[in-house]
């Protein structure tokens, strides 16, 4: 594996599709975390599997654009807790809404155009 991909785990789901995790992103599953609502603020590329997003990311995002692929965000780490699951689209959370600041993992769970 090419070593700029080493950090991106491949999900089952895509490596019985014969796809690198880079392959993933390029064919079909991208987006955008943001740190404010209305997608301002620091922006995080969302990576196709991630069991958690970090410290600094964990609890902050506040909104979310899907250019593609079907996300499910949840409220927890290695995708347990409540789930959110998002098609293409821009979603934005308000203060005291659910989902505001709660996010701490995320994956694609399917490839779209
Ligand atoms: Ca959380």
């Amino acid at each position: 594996m090419h070593k700029a991909l080493r950090s991106c785990v491949t999900p089952l789901i895509f490596a019985a599709l014969g796809l690198t995790c880079g392959q993933a992103q390029a064919r079909g599953c991208s987006g955008t975390a943001y740190w404010d609502w209305h997608f301002e603020g620091a922006a995080l590329r969302l990576a196709p599997y991630v069991s958690f997003v970090g410290p600094r990311w964990n609890d902050q995002i506040s909104s979310i654009k899907i250019h593609s692929g079907v996300w499910r965000f949840y409220r927890d780490a290695n995708f347990q807790g409540p789930m959110l699951e998002l098609g293409p689209g821009g979603y934005t959370f308000q203060a005291g809404d659910a989902w505001n600041d709660q996010i701490s993992s995320f994956q694609c769970v399917r490839p779209t155009n």
